[in-house]
């Protein structure tokens, strides 16, 4: 009863996964299919976990996970796929995007052991912010658009 009602609350927590609306598809384009100009996988790394260790690491922080590369950079108006695996085959992740003035454009979930792919086209210049919202704030990284190159 107790574990059920814990479970429950945990799901109705959970936000539920969107991509960009209208105002933020001005910003940033996400689409499941179409034809992409080049391509990305960012890896979801276990860098401290129960299973494996280190043990004092996980006991001082937890489980620690990170997004591989953090960094990534695309250029303005460039459809991009960008295709996230998740290595775990027992951990949920999700990539929340924002903007450069922490506007949440879109959040997704990452399920274990499977491959979760966008084409991201981005239509203005900067710095944004991707995290996993379940192992904030270490699992984080950014995407630096640059001008087209053309
Ligand atoms: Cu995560």
């Amino acid at each position: 009863m107790f574990a059920a009602l814990l479970f429950a609350t945990a799901v109705a927590k959970k936000v539920p996964d969107f991509l960009p609306n209208a105002a933020a598809s001005k910003t940033v384009t996400v689409v499941a299919r179409g034809q992409a100009q080049k391509s990305i996988v960012i890896l979801t790394e276990a860098v401290a976990i129960k299973e494996t260790g280190p043990k004092e690491t996980v006991k001082a922080f937890g489980e620690v996970y990170a997004f591989s590369p953090t960094t990534i950079s695309v250029h303005r108006d460039e459809p991009t796929l960008i295709t996230f695996w998740n290595l775990q085959g027992d951990d949920e992740h999700d990539v929340m995007l924002m903007d450069d003035h922490n506007n949440v454009l879109m959040k997704v979930t990452l399920p274990p052991l499977k491959k979760t792919a966008y084409i991201f086209t981005f239509h203005r210049e900067g710095v944004f912010t991707f995290t996993c919202t379940l192992h904030l704030p270490e699992m984080s990284g950014q995407v630096l658009v640059f001008p087209p190159s053309r």
